[in-house]
């Protein structure tokens, strides 16, 4: 049995020896160290030898297993070690390579064109300060003049987030940025100049100029004698910092129960140049905002004396003035997340 052992042993040495692969290393370990292997065997005939001879060769049998048990463990390092330095080899830096282009991020247009926006009104005194996107119908239609059933209503397909519709406790997901015009009044002093630029919502169809959520830039001023001159020359001198001197602007009477007298504008395409075209509505105009003087129920609403203090507000949708400005088509191209379209700008 002594004989055996030493046999075992040097072959077991002499082959692992040879060994380069892993895989190959842990079959030898099965084969020398394994339960079946025949060193296992020779150990496990030890209870049936006469005491004197298990003594010996028990002795002998764990040095050859210590022995090859180290063996292993030294090849595998020297496996690893190998393995680690052909991976650096390939992995060595070239320098002279040129380097990998990092893409860079940019706004989304729409941010972009909000904060061209508010820092045209900024230029001109104006604050900017925001409101909440899910608002009370008291702050969305009552304190604007629609009451219930008012048919006003019907301009503003609205989704509710509150079941009981009527109370005028619901909340819903504001139509528009006009709410805020209360929470200003109902905080601050005149006068007041403000722009508010946030998300609104509607519940309707989507087509190339209408989506269910947009953004609408809010602007409200307060204070004495402010008139409608003063509206149409802060509109107009912002549609020319925006779209230049040259584009023509188009003042018509529209309503909105929150102004007296109300106002619609509109700029010419610039898509087909007033000819009218898919983006304009075969019109020649897009409407761009909804403005007016403040109603004197609503100026009392926010505590403000109407005999006192009179004040004009507009309402602007801001994905149509980066259509305008780059003949973009359809709005959802805005928000379909599609980056060949995003990254263009
Ligand atoms: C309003 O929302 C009024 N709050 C505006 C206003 C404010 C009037 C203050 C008077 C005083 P209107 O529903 O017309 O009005 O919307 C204003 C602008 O938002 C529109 O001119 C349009 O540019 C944009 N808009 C409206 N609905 C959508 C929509 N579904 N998708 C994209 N833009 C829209």
């Amino acid at each position: 049995m002594l004989q055996q052992l030493e046999q075992i042993q040097k072959q077991a040495s002499e082959e692992l020896e040879k060994i380069n692969d892993p895989k190959e290393l842990q079959l030898w370990k099965v084969r020398y160290l394994g339960r079946k292997s025949r060193l296992t065997r020779v150990l496990r005939s030890l209870a049936t030898l006469p005491l004197e001879e298990r003594r010996k060769i028990g002795v002998r049998g764990n040095e050859v297993k210590n022995i090859l048990e180290s063996s292993l463990a030294e090849r595998e390092k020297i496996l690893e070690e190998a393995r680690i330095a052909s991976s650096l080899k390939y992995k060595k830096l070239d320098v002279t390579l040129p380097g990998q282009p990092l893409s860079v991020g940019r706004l989304h247009p729409i941010t972009q064109t909000l904060e061209e926006i508010c820092d045209i009104f900024k230029g001109m005194g104006f604050q900017v300060v925001e409101g909440p996107d899910v608002e009370w119908d008291y702050y969305n239609f009552e304190a604007l003049n629609i009451p219930q059933e008012h048919p006003a209503r019907d301009m503003f397909a609205t989704l509710w987030v509150d079941a009981e519709v009527g109370s005028g406790k619901a909340r819903l997901l504001r139509t528009h940025t006009s709410p805020v015009q209360i929470r200003l009044m109902e905080e601050k002093r005149p006068p007041i100049r403000v722009v508010v630029p946030g998300r609104c919502y509607r519940y309707e169809a989507t087509d190339a100029t209408h989506e269910s959520m947009f953004y609408q830039v809010e602007g409200l001023a307060i204070d004495k004698n402010i008139t409608m001159a003063d509206l149409k020359g802060t509109l107009v001198e912002f549609c020319r910092c925006l779209f230049g001197e040259e584009r023509k602007i188009r003042f018509r009477c529209d309503y909105f129960p929150f102004v007296e007298p109300g106002a619609e504008v509109a700029i010419e395409c610039l898509a087909c140049h007033g000819a009218g075209c898919r983006v304009c509505g075969y019109t020649g105009w897009l409407e761009i905002l909804g403005a007016g003087m403040v109603h004197p129920d609503v100026l009392r609403r926010g505590d403000i004396d109407p005999d006192v203090y009179s004040g004009f507000a507009f309402g602007m949708g801001v994905e149509r003035m980066p259509m305008l400005r780059y003949g973009i088509d359809d709005i959802r191209l805005f928000y379909g997340n599609d980056l060949r379209f995003l990254k263009q700008f």
